[in-house]
């Protein structure tokens, strides 16, 4: 483990647990959800990349608002500092301890309240687990606006308040659009109920805005109620190839252009991003095995009328056949088929963390610029790092890996500050859906202005005065301690 807890101090205002706290706790929550075990504590401490690593000495689970409002208004009497933690996928640091931070998980608050099936609308404890809320809705004949690869251990809470985007935003927007309403539970303990199931709401400022995308540094959300689609009959995907950056750039035009209503996602990968996920990733196979792309296409569709729609994607992949924007291209036969692709794609993360250390950069860019920046990477790196580049193009978010054999800081030192102020400069964002959490809260002035910053930080001391919300994350050392 690469720990960072030697690079931040610890903010002495905060408190040291003792063991008055831990029996308070006990009382609160029963002894069986106050985790001292070494084992579990571990786990919790560590992030999803094994990257980052706190020294909290304390888990706490709570079942109920009420228990996460009493844990907060004591810690917050007690200056006891906090880290909310939901399934802990979270890929900047921001899920687990920097260093002994008292851990809330949320995963026991995990019911599904009600689900109305005229207008679609879910509400659901912060814990769920994302994939299960997939699997309950396609019972009920919807879909969740959306996905990503860590649906399995995800939770509903932490996509929340990451903004998760993942790979079907292209076509349901993100979560700002699709939650309606949540419940979240400030620092001091009070319950803000906000969680209301209504399309339209003008009522004063949509203060559960501020809830989304936070990280949990401002509250911690407990329900939340979200907007969902009824699943389509007509679903198709094709995996695609590419010769150069233009023919994909060209392919996401007539993508939409062609598609339109019906396209749900357009994921790109480099060549290298393939071969690493076939290097290391159990079960991955080429839909395209005859020769090695540059790069990559899959393309979904989701619609109602599956000739129509067949038909469509039959044509625009005509289309662009003729006009030499593909080189190649398969269309998946059955859902195993289709699932293979996905498992391709979803895979590349994992296969990333299995192919050695890792550089992460999450980063939105013009769709027309987005890829200069791989290339550039890999002409200042040379054959010391592996450059891998894919991401959700519809929606100009690139991921940018770097993968080498183990963590170096020459190595490091070549591609930052270079990453942020190349993203700046062509006024991009370094931070598109997983947030700043501790990897990136002191870079946030290449994308925010300091006066937005200053508002920011207003906003944190107003609703967190004492600071003990997930301290050292998301906003920088100047404005946060
Ligand atoms: P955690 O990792 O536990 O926490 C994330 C942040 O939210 C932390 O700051 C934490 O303090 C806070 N938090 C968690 N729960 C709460 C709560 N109830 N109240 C307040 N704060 C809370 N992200 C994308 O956007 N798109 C993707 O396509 C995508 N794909 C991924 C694929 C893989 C394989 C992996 C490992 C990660 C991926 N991610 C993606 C990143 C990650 O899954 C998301 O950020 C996810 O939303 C985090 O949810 P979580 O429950 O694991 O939250
Ligand atoms: C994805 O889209 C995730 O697969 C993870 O957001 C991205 O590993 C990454 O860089
Ligand atoms: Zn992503």
């Amino acid at each position: 483990y690469s720990s960072l807890a030697g690079l931040v101090n610890r903010n002495p205002r905060f408190s040291t647990l003792n063991d008055e706290d831990i029996r308070y706790f006990e009382g609160i929550l029963g002894n069986k959800n106050v985790i001292q075990d070494e084992e579990r504590l571990i786990a919790a401490n560590t992030d999803w990349m094994h990257k980052y690593k706190g020294s909290s000495k304390l888990l706490l689970l709570p079942q109920s608002t009420d228990e996460v409002s009493q844990i907060l208004k004591y810690c917050n009497s007690r200056c006891l500092a906090v880290v909310p933690q939901g399934g802990n996928t979270g890929l900047v640091g921001g899920s687990v301890p920097v260093c002994d931070e008292v851990i809330i998980n949320l995963s026991l608050m995990n019911k599904i309240l009600s689900f109305d099936k005229v207008s679609g609308i879910l509400v659901c404890e912060a814990g769920c687990i994302l994939e299960n809320i997939i699997t309950f809705l396609d019972n009920e004949g919807f879909v969740m606006p959306l996905d990503l690869g860590a649906k399995g251990s995800c939770q509903i809470g932490g996509n929340v308040s990451t903004n998760a985007g993942g790979l079907r935003l292209l076509r349901y927007g993100s979560l700002h659009g699709n939650v309606l309403g949540l419940e979240a539970v400030l620092a001091n303990g009070t319950v803000i109920d906000m969680l209301k199931t209504l399309r339209k709401d003008n009522t004063g400022y949509d203060l559960k805005h501020l809830f989304i995308g936070s990280e949990g540094s401002l509250g911690i959300v407990t329900k939340v109620s979200i907007l969902t689609p009824p699943k389509l009959s007509s679903v198709n995907a094709a995996f695609l190839a590419c010769k150069d950056y233009i023919s994909i750039q060209k392919l996401l035009q007539e993508a939409k252009r062609r598609l339109g209503e019906i396209l749900s996602a357009f994921e790109f990968l480099d060549g290298q991003s393939m071969n690493l996920v076939l290097n290391h990733l159990e079960g991955a196979r080429n839909p395209l095995p005859a020769s090695m792309h540059n790069f990559y296409v899959l393309i979904e569709t989701t619609g109602s009328d599956e000739s129509f729609d067949k038909q469509k994607l039959e044509a625009f992949l005509l289309h662009s056949m003729e006009n030499e924007l593909i080189s190649d291209g398969v269309l998946a036969q059955d859902i195993n088929q289709a699932s293979s692709f996905w498992h391709l794609r979803e895979g590349i993360p994992e296969a990333l963390m299995r192919a050695g250390a890792v550089y992460k950069y999450d980063l939105s860019i013009t769709v027309e610029k987005l890829y200069d920046l791989a290339e550039e990477m890999r002409t200042r790196l040379g054959n010391v790092a592996n450059v891998v580049a894919y991401g959700h193009l519809g929606d100009g978010n690139l991921h940018l890996n770097i993968s080498a054999p183990q963590y170096d800081d020459k190595v490091l030192s070549q591609i930052e500050p270079y990453v942020y102020e190349w993203t700046s400069k062509h006024r991009g964002s370094i931070s598109a859906e997983h947030g700043l959490g501790l990897m990136k809260a002191n870079k946030i002035f290449y994308s925010q202005s300091h006066e937005t910053v200053q508002l920011m930080a207003s906003i944190k001391n107003l609703l967190d005065p004492n600071k003990i919300l997930n301290p050292y994350k998301v906003l920088p050392d100047s404005v946060s301690s």
